[in-house]
């Protein structure tokens, strides 16, 4: 089970990164928060259709995973992942409009919350499948293999998904093949409302990927700075041909496991107000802030503040300007026909 008690408590040490990096990590966690933020008022306001789940709190290990990874390199996630291709750099305004279901949304508005997909940045999907982001990294970095590219291949999955079979399958092919793949579990601890102490045998996820022969390493998932350490490592392995690592990033998410239209969907039934304290206090953002207070003055902090606001207000309007997609273009971009073609002989 997660538990932040395992991690030394004090601020995150920088260990030597430049000042712009971590205001970079800052810039890109904070677009996260206000995105997600958002994506909950629009949804309750009946903007965003469908149920959408909010990765707030888990901003750190996005962000300090995809901050150690290049824009070539792949990434797959999972239901919970409207912060990732933010992390990995893609443009803000076409990830709302597709929330929205509009046309100007990065899959068309076709794809929704759960199916986002930049290419631009490396982002090759997500999936409301538990566990599906495992082999589709793990065919990204047998690509990348037999290409005889450096290119390393990101799977974000859940606590919930280190039960599913892929995943067993996925981390035994990439050892066996020494793939080029980084496994980042986001390890929050719960799978909708079952804590993972009642669905997981054995103490740590790191125990199953020592079964099947990949190294683990266990980090605190709200400091983004040990992410970004831990990731530096696992993808400088994975490019000099060494194989996969699997990390298990230990983070909280604050909200529901989704949105359902409720109007309080912070405390729930499951779990209690004083676990959800003692993980407020080690939010990633007021962690990363004031790490950043040492190196930045407040007033260039607060303009990163404003500057991350306006983004997700800019792409709101943005997508609230997109019309939706026509019927017509209801069958564009299929890979196979719908229909059997009539054949003639
Ligand atoms: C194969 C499969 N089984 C069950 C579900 C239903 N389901 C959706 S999300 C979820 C929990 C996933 O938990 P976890 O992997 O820890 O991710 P988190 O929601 O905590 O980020 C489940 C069981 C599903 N979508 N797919
Ligand atoms: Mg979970």
């Amino acid at each position: 089970m997660n538990d932040p008690a395992r991690f030394p408590s004090g601020l995150p040490r920088t260990l030597g990164i430049l000042p712009d990096l971590l205001a970079e990590m800052y810039r890109r966690m904070l677009v996260i928060r206000r995105f997600e933020e958002t994506a909950g008022e629009l949804h309750r306001k009946g903007e965003i259709p469908g149920p959408i789940h909010l990765s707030i709190g888990q901003e750190a290990e996005i962000v300090g995973t995809c901050l150690a990874v290049r824009n070539d390199d792949f990434m797959s996630g999972n239901h919970r992942s409207h912060g990732h291709p933010i992390g990995k750099g893609a443009a803000v305004p076409p990830l709302m409009a597709e929330l929205m279901g509009k046309a100007a949304g990065v899959c068309k508005g076709k794809g929704g919350s759960m199916h986002l997909a930049d290419f631009a940045v490396g982002s090759l999907g997500e999936s409301g499948i538990v566990g599906s982001s495992v082999p589709v990294a793990v065919g990204a970095g047998l690509s990348a293999q037999l290409r005889g590219t450096d290119q390393v291949s990101i799977a974000f999955f859940g606590d919930g998904a280190v039960n599913i079979g892929a995943f067993h399958e996925g981390l035994n092919l990439a050892s066996v093949w020494k793939l080029p793949v980084v496994f980042v579990c986001e390890n929050n601890g719960y799978a909708v409302t079952t804590p993972s102490s009642s669905s997981s045998g054995g103490a740590d996820i790191s125990g199953r990927a020592a079964a099947l022969g990949v190294p683990a390493v266990l980090v605190d998932g709200q400091n983004c700075v040990a992410v970004w350490h831990a990731a530096s490592a696992a993808v400088e392995r994975a490019r000099a041909g060494l194989g996969p690592t699997l990390i298990d990033a230990q983070t909280y998410r604050y909200r529901d496991h989704s949105e359902m239209g409720r109007l309080d969907s912070t405390v729930t039934s499951y779990r209690d107000e004083l676990e959800v304290e003692e993980w407020r206090r080690r939010d990633p953002l007021t962690l990363h802030r004031q790490v950043l207070a040492g190196v930045m003055s407040d007033e260039a902090i607060r303009g990163i503040e404003a500057a991350a606001q306006a983004t997700v207000d800019d792409a709101t309007v943005f997508a609230r300007q997109s019309p939706f997609p026509q019927p017509d273009d209801a069958f564009d971009d299929l890979y196979a026909h719908l229909f059997p073609v009539a054949r003639t002989y």
